[in-house]
């Protein structure tokens, strides 16, 4: 038996997954919902509440009193010290400010007491904070250009993105980052965590900072410079993600039994993780994640950029690179539909299986309750167009068909620029698990769709590389051992929708075209 331990620290939750490579099987998967468990930090869908949208805050204290609960509870059903490995994920963009680098835990103290005073800054920005638009533009100029911007960094200044986030602090509130030390991303802080040091930020998340030269590995200096004064001191230089941070802190060998010695290794964005874990580490598969924002990314074969502006490039764990399109308006768009029509997930399903059909009848949604990533949206907009009955919202059934129709479309409109068009998609996350929404995807991607049965592939890719890098087992091997797709929840694409659909995407294109002109 050989167990590695992989940890996923996303918008909403912390999820462990034990596997062992033996027997490439999963032992236990197990989550703490911030919401639900630690309602002490007043998030119940993970961020602290505020009045301008834009500004979407977490308390990293939060993130750390869950990794103590994670293990608690899991220790009850695995023998933490035969693990032989870990490393995790971070939901990404979302940074950590400390005030020293993080030291080698004492025993006696609960975790979150000795972490509360290292952070210069209460609360850690996320990935769905918007509010950094004039420091994009700002970081823009100083670097030459969008074009610069884009060859440089693999995205336009990008609203979430750490760099931006950082200037904004430092303009805003220059004492607090007087007293910051030290900058970490989520990834790198949960690491840091669990290794009693600091970590550094590998090339997968450090990609969605706005700071890191993709082709060479490093931070740019002129980035550095015009986004923070001496920002270079704060940040360790990038490594790779298959880096060993070192061995386990001696506060989670005596409190919760892991083995001393134990490695960490360098933890990564959720999505770089994701590709691991779905078995998509190579190019030839794209994968659809669905979950608080859903993303699509894909392995690329050669670095491109996506000039139009809402598509990234990150690093890819296995070498390389990997594209990336990410939508804000995810699951909490098709919950705030649902729950309008009344509809629990298995009517939500039926409602787009049995109750409506391809096109909607005319029915369209603009699906966007909160501000938009791909398009580029300030402000949030919610627009129905169609019958009198939906347009009133006393049609559930085809709200519900709408509000998929709307995300797959976008999604594949956005996805022009990675430059291929798959035929096969692997689909992740808990919108994988509903039948109504796989239809529409296979219909409108007009590709085979092929659910992947493990729930949370961020975590599972953790515990992957981790395998990797200890136990020296290569990404195929793992991910066909562990990456299995579910054939019996396959969709595949009705061939009489690909022309509606092609109308339907064109039409969503003008009216999304609309929009964004009204917010300008
Ligand atoms: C990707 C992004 C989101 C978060 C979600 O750029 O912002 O997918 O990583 O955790």
């Amino acid at each position: 038996m050989t167990l590695f331990l992989g940890l996923d620290a996303s918008t909403q939750s912390l999820t462990g997954i034990v596997i062992d490579v033996d027997r490439n099987a999963v032992v236990c998967e197990h989550a703490i919902n911030f919401g639900a468990r630690l309602p002490q930090f007043q998030s119940p869908h993970g961020f602290l509440p505020h009045t301008d949208p834009r500004v979407r805050h977490a308390d990293p204290l939060m993130w750390v009193a869950a990794l103590e609960l994670l293990l608690t509870e899991l220790r009850t059903k695995v023998d933490l010290s035969r693990i032989a490995g870990v490393s995790g994920a971070g939901q990404q963009h979302g940074s950590v400010y400390l005030s020293d680098a993080i030291p080698a835990w004492s025993r006696a103290t609960p975790l979150v007491e000795q972490v509360r005073p290292l952070l210069s800054r209460k609360t850690a920005p996320i990935w769905m904070d918007s509010s950094t638009s004039v420091e994009c533009a700002e970081l823009t100029q100083a670097v030459g250009g969008r074009t610069r911007m884009l060859e440089l960094t693999g995205s336009l200044a990008t609203e979430r993105f750490t760099g931006p986030q950082i200037k904004k602090l430092a303009k805003d509130d220059p004492a607090i980052w007087a007293r910051t030390k030290e900058v970490q991303l989520v990834s790198s802080f949960m690491a840091s965590l669990l290794a009693g040091k600091s970590a550094a930020i590998d090339f997968g998340d450090g990609a969605g900072m706005n700071l890191l030269e993709l082709q060479r590995g490093t931070w740019n200096h002129a980035l550095l410079e015009a986004t923070a004064p001496e920002l270079r001191s704060r940040l360790r230089a990038p490594v790779a993600s298959t880096t060993i941070v070192g061995p386990i802190a001696d506060y989670f060998v005596s409190t919760h039994g892991f083995s001393p010695g134990t490695p960490i290794v360098t933890f990564t964005g959720d999505n770089p993780s994701s590709l691991i874990g779905m078995g998509a580490a190579s190019p030839g598969v794209a994968v659809v994640s669905l979950g608080t924002s859903d993303t699509l990314f894909a392995a690329m074969p050669s670095l491109v950029t996506d000039a139009s502006g809402s598509g990234n490039v990150f690093g890819n764990p296995a070498g390389g690179f990997m594209a990336l399109q990410c939508f804000a308006n995810g699951s909490l768009a098709r919950e705030a539909v649902r729950d309008r029509a009344g509809l629990d997930w298995a009517g939500f399903a039926r409602a787009i299986v049995e109750r409506t059909k391809p096109g909607n009848d005319g029915n369209m949604l603009l699906p966007y309750f909160v501000p938009e990533i791909s398009p580029h949206l300030g402000k949030p907009a919610v627009r129905w167009f169609g019958s009198a009955d939906f347009v009133a919202g006393r049609d559930g059934a085809a709200a519900a068909r709408a509000v998929v129709e709307a995300q797959a479309s976008s999604m594949r409109l956005h996805a022009r620029w990675i430059g291929h068009t798959p035929t096969r998609v692997l689909v992740t996350g808990g919108g994988a698990r509903n039948p109504g929404i796989l239809r529409v995807f296979a219909d409108v991607f007009q590709a085979e769709i092929l659910p992947i049965a493990v729930s949370n592939s961020s975590a599972l890719g953790g515990a992957l590389r981790a395998a990797n890098v200890v136990a020296k087992r290569s990404f195929e091997e793992l991910g066909a051992a562990f990456a299995v797709p579910d054939l019996s929840r396959r969709s595949v694409p009705q061939e009489s929708a690909k022309p509606i659909y092609d109308a339907l995407g064109a039409a969503l294109e003008e009216r999304i075209a609309a929009l964004i002109a009204e917010q300008l």
